[in-house]
C-alpha cells in the first residue's frame, strides 16, 4: 500500500466522512499506458498541499479514510470482481466515496458496485469525459475503457433517462448510433459547454437526476483539453478548462445526492511538469471544499 492520502487526518472508516480507495490497473487502455501510476503521484502531489480550499475553507476536519490501492492482478477478469467487492464494502458505510484510477474500464466493477448497494433504488450518472465510452465492445474487449457506461447501463436500476454526458467530442459511428436509439440520455458536448450559459447546464444535468437515490459522478480527465491535461492516454483538443471543470462538479456536489466520484486516466508517465496530476489534485481539493460546504 502506498501512504495514505496526506494533509488530512485519517481516521477509522466507521467515523470517517470521506473513504478513498485506489485502482492502479491500466491493462484495458486502447493506447498508452501510464494511468496505474496516478493514485501514487496524487498521494504524493497531495503531501505539498495545505488543507485549504481556494476560498479559505478549511479543510483539516474532514475525517479521510484512504483504504490505500488495491493489488493489481494480472488477470483482467477476477481482477475487476475483486475492485467490485472491495469497492461494495467501502459503498456500503454510506460515505463519500472516491475513486483513483486507472484507466476509464475500472469504473464497470465500481459503478456496479455501486448499483447493486442502491438496488432497487435507481442511481443515476454523470460521465464527464471527451469520449462517450458507450460500445459495446473495444478491440473485442467488453471490459475495455471505451465500454463503462454501456456497462452501467446494464444494471437494472441504471436507466438512460439517468445517465448524463458531460464534455463530448469524440464519438465512435456506433456510439453515435446508440445515442440515436436512446435519445433520454443526456448529452452535453463540449462545443455545447462552451456556447451555453452553465446554469442551464447544470439545470440540464439536475433534471436528469431527477428521482434517483443516488449519483455516480465519473470523471476522465481527457476532458480537459490537453494544455490542461496533457498527462493522459487519449487526449482530445477542444476541451473544457480546470476552472469549468471545477465549477461544474461544485455544483453537482451542491445540487445533488452524489455518493461516489471516480477520477480515471491520469497517466503520470505520459505528463509535463505533473500539469495534469496538479490539474487533478486541484479538482479533488475543491470537491472536498463542496463537500464541506454542502453538510
Ligand atoms: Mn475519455
Amino acid at each position: 500500500m502506498n501512504r495514505p492520502w496526506r494533509g488530512f487526518e485519517t481516521g477509522k472508516p466507521a467515523e470517517s466522512d470521506l473513504l478513498i480507495m485506489g485502482v492502479p490497473f491500466d491493462g484495458a487502455v486502447s493506447s498508452f499506458r501510464g494511468a496505474a501510476e496516478a493514485p501514487a503521484r496524487l498521494r504524493k502531489l497531495s503531501a505539498m498541499t495545505p488543507p485549504v480550499s481556494e476560498e479559505g475553507i478549511d479543510l483539516r476536519g474532514l475525517v479521510i479514510h484512504d483504504r490505500g490501492d488495491l493489488q493489481v492482478d494480472p488477470e483482467g477478469s477476477s481482477y475487476f470482481d475483486t475492485v467490485r467487492e472491495e469497492a461494495l464494502e467501502l459503498i456500503k458505510k454510506g460515505k463519500f466515496t472516491l475513486f483513483f484510477g486507472g484507466d476509464h474500464s475500472i469504473t464497470i466493477p465500481l459503478a456496479g458496485a455501486f448499483a447493486e448497494h442502491y438496488y432497487p433504488e435507481p442511481v443515476g450518472m454523470i460521465h464527464i469525459d471527451s469520449h462517450c465510452d458507450l460500445m459495446e465492445r473495444y478491440e473485442g474487449v467488453q471490459w475495455s475503457h471505451a465500454c463503462p457506461q454501456r456497462r452501467f447501463l446494464e444494471q437494472e436500476n441504471a436507466a438512460a433517462e439517468n445517465l448524463a454526458l458531460v464534455g463530448i467530442r469524440n464519438l465512435e459511428v456506433e456510439e453515435m448510433e446508440f445515442l440515436q436509439e436512446h435519445p433520454s440520455i443526456t448529452m452535453i458536448t463540449s462545443r455545447q459547454f462552451y456556447h451555453r450559459p452553465r446554469t442551464d447546464i447544470v439545470e440540464q444535468v439536475i433534471k436528469a437526476m431527477k428521482g434517483v437515490e443516488a449519483v455516480y459522478l465519473s470523471l476522465d480527465i481527457d476532458v480537459l483539453d490537453p494544455a490542461y491535461a496533457p498527462g493522459t492516454g487519449v487526449p482530445e483538443a477542444g476541451g473544457l478548462t480546470t476552472r469549468e471543470v471545477i465549477e461544474f462538479v461544485r455544483e453537482m456536489i451542491l445540487s445533488l445526492p452524489v455518493k461516489a466520484m471516480d477520477l480515471v486516466e491520469v497517466a503520470p508517465p505520459l505528463d509535463h511538469s505533473d500539469i495534469t496530476s496538479w490539474s487533478a489534485v486541484k479538482i479533488i481539493y475543491e470537491t472536498f471544499a463542496a463537500l464541506v460546504s454542502s453538510e
